[in-house]
């Protein structure tokens, strides 16, 4: 694959700096150099600008910092665009999960009907109303989807840029009760770790790709936050939640989507190195992109 890198040093998202340092973090663990020793080719397109001026304007809203999340999300959607009409497949680094709305909007400009997996303790289904903290990335999902405050809906295209029946949630273990609902409303296929534990994680990817295959899907994009892990394997994240997938099931999971041939952009987020036990989450980052990418062991 020609695969281009974005970093996003975006932190607006959520309460807890640090996330910011999340691109520099996937880098250090050796993520562009991994995945050319697949085989693939790598362009690292560096850093989207995010102003890094320490700030006291955490104003307690019920959307947290919407300007500076709707600048760095258009920029990084115009890039995104510009990468998959290119032909190469985007691959960006955050930052926190606010940053998929950008991702995913700049993706429509190619995809038609994209699907997308969530991999994620949340299932970052809220709006303004529903949000219990005011943070964007308890957001993202639902903006693209249509739902939520007009700025985030409608940054690089008016509106729905992916139909509620194209979303699979893995992982799911900590659900708000707007986003609950919203779930049964729209019919968002979600795997949750009752799901997981129950069936096993192969019994649990196989359905979600033929679910995904079932759809005409000209594109499958893969969000996956960190925390969708268990803090033990993933400690350097924001919102840890404990009994998550582990980190064979991770890996496993990003094989099978790697001999499915489904996924063509991937973006992994959260990673926060201050809150990390030396670089763990980063590192874990790097190792699951290897296998999605197709490391073999033989
Ligand atoms: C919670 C936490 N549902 C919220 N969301 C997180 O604030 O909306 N998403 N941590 O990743
Ligand atoms: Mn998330
Ligand atoms: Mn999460
Ligand atoms: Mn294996």
């Amino acid at each position: 694959l020609d695969i281009t890198v974005v970093g996003v040093p975006l932190d607006y998202g959520q309460s807890r700096r640090g996330v910011d340092m999340g691109p520099s973090a996937i880098r250090y663990a050796g993520a562009i150099k991994r995945l050319e020793a697949i085989g693939h080719t790598l362009k690292d397109e560096g850093d989207i600008q995010v102003s890094a001026i320490e700030r006291t304007d955490r104003a307690n809203t019920n959307l947290k910092n919407l300007e500076e999340v709707v600048s760095a999300t258009t920029e990084l959607a115009e890039k995104v665009a510009a990468i998959v009409e290119k032909g190469e497949f985007p691959l960006v680094l955050g930052g926190d999960h606010s940053i998929a709305i950008g991702t995913i909007a700049g993706l429509t400009s190619k995809y038609k009907n994209l699907g997308v997996i969530w991999y994620d303790a949340h299932a970052d289904m809220n709006t303004a109303e529903t949000s219990p903290s005011g943070n964007i990335h308890g957001m993202p999902l639902a903006v693209t989807m249509g739902l939520g405050h007009e700025r985030l809906v409608n940054i690089y295209k008016d509106g729905q840029k992916v139909k509620p029946e194209n979303i699979v949630i893995i992982g799911a273990r900590s659900v708000d009760p707007g986003e609950r609902a919203l779930i049964k409303e729209k019919g968002v296929k979600v795997f949750t770790m009752h799901e997981i534990d129950r069936d096993g994680m192969t019994s649990v990817m196989n359905e979600a790709i033929e679910y995904l295959q079932s759809k005409n899907l000209d594109g499958v994009h893969l969000s996956l936050d960190l925390d969708g892990l268990d803090p033990i394997y993933t400690p350097g994240v924001g919102t840890p939640v404990q009994g998550g997938i582990s980190y064979r099931e991770s890996h496993l999971a990003m094989e099978m989507l790697e001999d499915a041939g489904i996924i063509t952009s991937a973006e992994f987020v959260e990673v926060n190195p201050i809150l990390d036990e030396k670089n763990k989450t980063g590192e874990v980052a790097v190792e699951l992109m290897g296998s999605l990418f197709g490391e073999k062991l033989l």
